[in-house]
């Protein structure tokens, strides 16, 4: 039996990663493929809800203590992701370490850069692509506008934006990457998603790649 690969979605606030998410579990589960749909961060647990409390100004949380409750977050569940992966289930998870990153460095606090903040996610299961929702703040913005939470507006959207271009020139992650224009309609967006995915599926199975885990930077 084939493992399952762990497929992450990334990319700014508004960008249509829920959606995209959606319509890429219907379409692998049409075609016969269990799929797990994950969502970081998981506000469901203990740990999740003390980060809904930070995001919707409910409560207040130092840089570093917050960046490593949304890295706990992943890790609270990294093991049955895991389990689910060496059982034949693909994992399709909307953000993930690359949000975590990008969203506490872009706070420009001198003593939390990308590479510390990375730092804690070393050793999660390393997705085998991870699909990023590429939309400029602006086109966002006009998506509805930004909502209430603590991160959703254009100043921090930018930095953002920046921050995940560095991030895809870390380390590995430059190989895990593929840029989709998130602007383009929902149909056209979906297909190349799909496209992408489908080429990482061939590319695990043919060559029997086993689940890795995030490295260190070098
Ligand atoms: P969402 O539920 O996808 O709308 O995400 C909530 C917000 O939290 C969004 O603005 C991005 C931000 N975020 C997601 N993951 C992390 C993380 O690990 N660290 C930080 N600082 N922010 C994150």
């Amino acid at each position: 039996m084939a493992r399952g690969k762990l497929i992450v979605f990334e990319g700014l606030d508004r960008a249509g990663k829920s959606t995209q998410c959606a319509s890429l579990v219907s379409s692998l589960q049409a075609r016969g493929h269990a799929v797990r749909h994950q969502r970081f961060p998981d506000r469901t647990t203990p740990i999740g809800q003390m980060i809904n409390a930070y995001l919707t100004g409910a409560s207040e949380q130092e840089d570093h203590v917050i960046h490593l409750l949304f890295s706990a977050n992943r890790w609270e569940v990294a093991s049955s992701i895991k389990a689910d992966i060496e059982a034949g289930v693909n994992v399709v998870i909307d953000r993930y370490y690359y949000s975590g990153c990008v969203y506490s460095a872009a706070k420009d606090n001198p003593s939390l850069s990308l590479a510390w903040a990375r730092q804690p996610e070393e050793g999660l299961p390393r997705p085998d692509v991870v699909i990023f929702l590429d939309i400029s703040p602006e086109a966002a913005a006009q998506r509805g506008g930004y909502g209430a939470e603590k991160y959703e507006n254009a100043r921090m959207q930018q930095r953002v934006r920046e921050l995940f271009k560095s991030m895809r020139e870390l380390g590995e992650e430059k190989e895990d990457f593929v840029t989709i224009d998130g602007g383009e309609e929902q149909e056209k967006v979906a297909a190349a998603v799909e496209a992408a995915v489908l080429e990482a599926f061939g590319r695990v199975d043919q060559g029997s790649l086993p689940l890795r885990a995030v490295k260190p930077l070098q």
